[in-house]
Formats: C-alpha cells, structure tokens, sequence
C-alpha cells in the first residue's frame, strides 16, 4: 500500500483518552480501551510530547548528511517495511512510583504503552545511500519541535548507538496500522526504534547525522536516565553517571477488571498486557489474594511477537470483600519483575515496573 492510498490520519479522540497534560497534549486510553486489540487504534494510541506539534506539511524531506528525502521519495527509493512494534513511554506506570514519594513527570497510569504495525524504510538503507553507514558509531537524529529540559529550551533530538541502527526493523516511518500518522504523532515521518523506551522513536523528523559520540541535545544527555533512590532530584543528578535507557524492563500490568471497580464474587476474568521486547514473555501469573496464591494466564502473542506486546487472560477466584487482584511476568531469561515500587523508584519516575496491583470489591 502506497502512502498515496493509504487511509487518513484519525486524530486523537478526546472523549476517549485520559489527558495528563493539554498543552503540550499529552495523553492515554482507558485500560478497557487499551487491551480491546492487538493493534491498537491511532485514536487512542498514547500521546507523549515534551511540545508543541511543529507544523509540517506532506512533503517535508529529512535531511540525512548530504542528502535529503521528502515521504514520497523514501518511498521510491527503498522498500517498503512493516514493522509490528510496541511502543511504551520510559514513564508508563509512574504513578505507581509516585505512591512512593514524589517523581518528576505526569503520573501516567498503565496506558503510556501501545502496539501498532509501523509503515515505511529501514534506517540503515537511507544511511547507506547517504553514504555515511561507516561514519561512526552513534546516529544522530533532530526533531522540528522546540521542548524545554529544565532551564533549557532545544530542538528534540536523541541518538542511538549504530549496532543498534544497523538493525532493518530500525525503520522511518510515515504510518500505523495502515493509516497515516496523525500530526500528535509524528507526521509525516518519525523514526521507531523498536525494543527501546519511545523517547528514542523521534517524532517529526528533520536531521540524521552519524557521529562518533552521543548526541548533546538536552533529551538524550540530561534527561531519560535512570538513577539510584540516592539521588532526590535532578539538582543531584550527575548525568554522566547516569544509565541512559535504551531497552526497557520486563513489565506487566492488569487492564481488567478496573481499578476499585464492584465485581461478583467467585471466579473473575483478568485481562492484560505484558511485555519483554526482545526476548520473548515467557509467563505470566496472576493472584487474585494479595500474592498467596498464582495462576498461569493464557498468552495471545498475536500474529507477529517480535517486538509486540502479548496480552494475556485469566481466572482467578475472588472471596468476599477487598482483594487485590496482581500480576507479575517473566522474560525467556527468566528474569522477572521487582515486588515493590519501593525497589525500583528514582526520581525522575522511570522504568515501573514492579507486580501491578488493583483493588476490587467482590460482593
Ligand atoms: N520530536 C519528538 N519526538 C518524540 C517526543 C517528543 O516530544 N518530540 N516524545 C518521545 C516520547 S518520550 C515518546 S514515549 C514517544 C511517544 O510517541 P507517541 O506520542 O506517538 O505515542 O515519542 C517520542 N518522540
Ligand atoms: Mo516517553
């Protein structure tokens, strides 16, 4: 399908998605929402800006080195990749770490998270024909929006390391789910990164450059890193020091019943997600009594698991009164999920992933 064809950009549907912030609009489904399909709908697909929506048209080319393509032109030029990838916010879940003690950040719920099939063009075939796959070991990418980290204001702009650029499924995209991407994400070209944090798939793509050192941009090195407990704030941070976040965690969480929501007593359907990136989600289990005891959910990895979340079912058996109802998975490595908020919090609010818990009354 060419971009030509495909089907128009459905906007973000405000009567559906929980705002965290309108201006810039940043914004998640419902849980219900969220896992009602494998692919989630661009309407409500996470919405994650540190800006405004730069204003691009169609034909807007990107520059790479000393070449430049606009949509229409990447698209003669390389073939077309469609790429099933999740992508998840390094702040998916953080209100879980704000029952802590206060983070950075909005308090995003278990929805900073989506599953889409990417269209458009490996990364690596564009650096190539740019002649610069051999420059370097980092690549650098520029966004058109201006967004501020602490004082500072900045065009967006990351880097990745090239091992990782070298990978086809790294592609430049133009749409999701056979539609055109919506200005909110990214119109009309946004790179995807699939397996890291989303700050990484830059949206609004304007400049790529190949460097022998990360990028500078205030996002990539003041910001997105992960700190021991030990350091409070960002006033503390040290930010050479800290870990800068690529791939991401092993993580799970309950989408339903909802949170504090009145259920039947006796056997309880619970649904979810979880999520291993590149290797694969190997378990999960769910208790419906606190974490006494677990039962295996059945796991639905859709048609293509390589980079995609898989969602999960089970039943639990639920007595009378308040329950918690919890969730933990582990990867093919076997490595799980930490028990507690209390083990994993930083100030920034990064990385929650610890057993996702809610409340239900069973009468
Ligand atoms: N140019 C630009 N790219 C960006 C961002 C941004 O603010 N500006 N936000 C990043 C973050 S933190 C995430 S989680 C994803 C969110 O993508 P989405 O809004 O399409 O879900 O985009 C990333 N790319
Ligand atoms: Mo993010």
């Amino acid at each position: 399908m060419t971009a030509a064809s495909m089907a128009i950009a459905s906007k973000p549907d405000l009567h559906r998605l929980i705002v965290q912030q309108e201006r810039p609009f940043n914004a998640e489904p419902t849980p219900a929402d969220l896992i009602d399909a494998h692919q989630t709908p661009q309407a409500i697909f996470y919405v994650r800006s540190h800006g405004d929506v730069p204003n691009l048209t169609a034909n807007h080319a990107i520059i790479v080195g000393d070449h430049s393509w606009n949509r229409t032109e990447l698209e003669r030029a390389f073939p077309t990749r469609n790429i099933a990838a999740t992508l998840q916010c390094a702040g998916n879940r953080r209100a879980d770490l704000q029952t802590v003690a206060k983070t950075k950040g909005d308090p995003w719920g278990v929805g900073a998270i989506g599953n889409a099939i990417w269209t458009g063009v490996s990364l690596i075939e564009v650096l190539r024909a740019a002649g610069i796959d051999e420059a370097g070991s980092f690549v650098h990418f520029v966004a058109a929006d201006e967004v501020p980290v602490e004082e500072e204001r900045a065009h967006y702009g990351i880097s990745i390391a090239m091992v990782k650029a070298r990978d086809p499924d790294v592609v430049i995209a133009w749409a999701m789910n056979g539609e055109l991407l919506a200005p909110d994400h990214g119109a009309p070209l946004r790179l995807v990164v699939p397996g890291y944090a989303g700050v990484r798939s830059i949206k609004w793509l304007t400049h790529i450059e190949v460097a022998d050192a990360p990028s500078e941009a205030p996002i990539q090195a003041r910001d997105y890193k992960l700190f021991p407990a030990s350091v409070r704030s960002s006033d503390e941070a040290d930010w050479e020091t800290g870990l800068t976040i690529d791939a991401l965690p092993v993580n799970a969480a309950i989408c339903s019943p909802n949170d504090n929501s009145h259920v039947a007593v006796g056997s309880q359907e619970v649904r979810g997600y979880a999520m291993a990136y590149a290797r694969g989600v190997a378990r999960v289990e769910v208790s419906g009594d606190a974490g006494l005891n677990w039962v295996q959910a059945v796991i639905d990895c859709g048609e293509d698991a390589s980079w995609s979340w898989v969602r999960w079912t089970c039943k639990v058996e639920l007595a009378a009164g308040k329950q918690q109802i919890v969730v933990r998975a582990i990867d093919t490595a076997g490595q799980g999920q930490p028990e507690h908020p209390e083990q994993i919090w930083n100030f920034a609010g990064y990385l929650s992933t610890s057993w996702h818990q809610i409340s239900v009354i069973a009468e």
